[in-house]
């Protein structure tokens, strides 16, 4: 029987499995495919596997738009693949997290094929449908991949609803029937043996009223609207009855509410915040703000003190590399990054390649990109009278597919990723970063990521210890604290490219400080250090 909260002691890794592993030679990652790395993960100090949609699903979003919730995806496999690899998964004590897409379906989903053939189809009010003519839409709402929330049916003379794209049409949650196909669907799996969910988008599922007039948050009608607790709250009893894990992706919910989505008595055990890793300053800006990075995990940190639970990752399958978004693509980076990442107060995610230093890539055209919304942004921008290159500049900086591109186990064709071309480009920079590294050197990042797990997982003052924030105005250096009555842990990383000079008080005594682990020289704690680029180290006073 495992224990209560054991996510709190956890360690998480994501995989995309489209880009994982391809065990049959056709260019696709697939279940087989996770079932033969399950060893590799374990090696790093994985507790459980989040896995991106493997549902049945037309792919217009990379399997975001199911239409079967109850059917694998024939890329990925079979019922049967899936069963093993959660059987095997288990007997190696790892857990198994699935994605739960509920805002939305495909519109290739029987129950949308349905709705949209009459108005008094029995599904109809499965989806939100509005009056509306082919030229006017019911409100002028922006969807998240572009273009009109809005898309007309010439059949029954209506429009229907999607914040993402067109052929992701919502759930209409206020019905009673669909809450209740979805439960059901929920408790198949759940009674599968599966140790929990990733909830997609599950901030979308309520609408304000589609009169609802829009101010200065264009996303405000469908982001996080008063009456969604009501869902939240029978998904919550539905979970509560097994004793799985729920990380909930929770755009748009201040860290103010975070106690009621992942406190003792919230919504979810933790959720995916989306506002550290937000895109700011100009669109066209190649590095992310480490300002900003500071100051938003800084404000989740503390508000989840007293009551929550921080889901922590620096990287996903929607956004690009962080070792290419906030550090110059080297090992040093990679690694000053995992010192952060692994030693705050949550638990950490780590997306597949991040632990082998894996790069954003270098398109150079728009026949290279498969995301969907890069390819919609693109076209806006040329729409708009952008030249070519300076359209993909823009459109390519901040797309998903730097860290879709297919992993990189060794220095073979295709990184060893498969025997044949992959649905997307390996990156041309495997034969030096890939995980095969980990054999060859001891200083790998591999070994490094896996020596910080280790240490949290023997370490209380790692998972429970308070955290405080130093340096706060520092534009590069992130350092912080981790204390509990008995210890004392200080992180200090430069994720800067610069050498810069750091200040701690007088008072404190520097005798006591002992260095754990550093990713360069060992360097010990004074009033006055001199950091370089990326140089990161960690401290105990004892
Ligand atoms: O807030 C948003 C954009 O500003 C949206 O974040 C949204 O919540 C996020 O993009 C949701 O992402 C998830 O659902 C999408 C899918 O394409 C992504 O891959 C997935 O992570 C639709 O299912
Ligand atoms: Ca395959």
């Amino acid at each position: 029987e495992t224990k209560k909260n054991w996510w709190k002691n956890a360690v998480g890794y994501q995989i995309y499995p489209r880009s994982f592993k391809d065990s049959n030679h056709d260019g696709i990652g697939d279940l087989n495919g996770i079932r033969e790395k399950l060893p590799y993960l374990k090696e790093l100090g994985i507790d459980f596997v989040w896995i991106n949609p493997i549902y049945a699903s037309p792919n217009v979003d990379n399997g975001y738009d199911i239409s079967d919730y109850q059917a694998i995806h024939e890329d990925f496999g079979t019922m049967e693949d899936f069963q093993a690899l959660l059987n095997e998964a288990h007997n190696l004590n790892l857990k198994i997290i699935m994605d739960l897409i509920v805002n939305h379906t495909s519109d290739q989903h029987p129950w949308f094929l349905e709705s949209k053939k009459s108005l008094d189809n029995p599904y109809r009010d499965y989806y939100h449908w509005a009056d509306a003519t082919r030229e006017v839409p019911p409100n002028d709402w922006q969807s998240f991949f572009g273009g009109s929330t809005w898309t007309y049916n010439e059949t029954t003379e209506q429009s229907y609803f999607h914040v993402f794209a067109k052929e992701q049409p919502d759930l209409n949650w206020k019905n009673p029937k669909v809450r209740h196909e979805i439960y059901q669907m929920i408790r198949w799996w759940l009674d599968l043996g599966i140790d929990g969910f990733r909830i997609d988008a599950i901030s979308h599922i309520q609408k304000e009223p589609w009169d609802f007039k829009i101010t200065e948050n264009q996303w405000a009608p469908f982001m996080n609207v008063a009456g969604i607790e009501l869902y939240l709250e029978e998904l919550k009893a539905i979970f509560n009855e097994y004793n799985v894990m729920t990380v909930g992706e929770a755009s748009g919910v201040p860290h103010q509410e975070a106690t009621d989505w992942t406190g003792e008595n919230g919504y979810f055990n933790m959720i995916f915040e989306l506002e550290h890793c937000e895109r700011i300053g100009t669109v066209g800006q190649q590095k992310g703000s480490i300002p900003h990075l500071k100051h938003s995990l800084n404000q989740w940190q503390t508000s989840l003190e007293a009551d929550g639970w921080n889901a922590l990752y620096l990287e996903n399958h929607d956004t690009p590399r962080s070792v290419s978004v906030y550090g110059d693509d080297t090992p040093e980076a990679a690694k000053a990054l995992a010192t952060i990442l692994l030693l705050l107060k949550g638990t950490p995610f780590i997306y597949q390649g991040q632990e082998v230093g894996m790069t954003n890539y270098p398109f150079s055209s728009i026949e290279e990109i498969n995301a969907a919304d890069t390819i919609h942004f693109y076209q806006t921008l040329l729409d708009q009278g952008m030249i070519d290159t300076e359209a993909l500049a823009i459109a390519v900086n901040w797309s998903r597919d730097h860290s879709r591109t297919p992993f990189q186990w060794e220095n073979t064709l295709h990184g060893g990723f498969s025997t044949v071309e992959p649905w997307l480009r390996v990156n041309d920079n495997y034969p030096m970063i890939n995980a095969a590294q980990k054999d060859l050197e001891s200083s790998s990042i591999f070994h490094y990521y896996q020596t910080l797990i280790r240490l949290r997982k023997q370490t209380d003052a790692l998972i429970d210890g308070t955290f405080e924030l130093l340096l706060p105005e520092h534009p590069t250096v992130f350092c912080y604290t981790r204390t509990t009555e008995t210890e004392r842990w200080l992180i200090l990383v430069q994720l800067g490219r610069e050498e810069t000079t750091v200040s701690f008080p007088d008072s404190w005594d520097y005798a006591k400080w002992v260095e754990i682990i550093s990713n360069s020289e060992t360097k010990s704690l004074h009033s006055k250090l001199c950091l370089s680029n990326y140089e990161a180290h960690v401290y105990r006073e004892i």
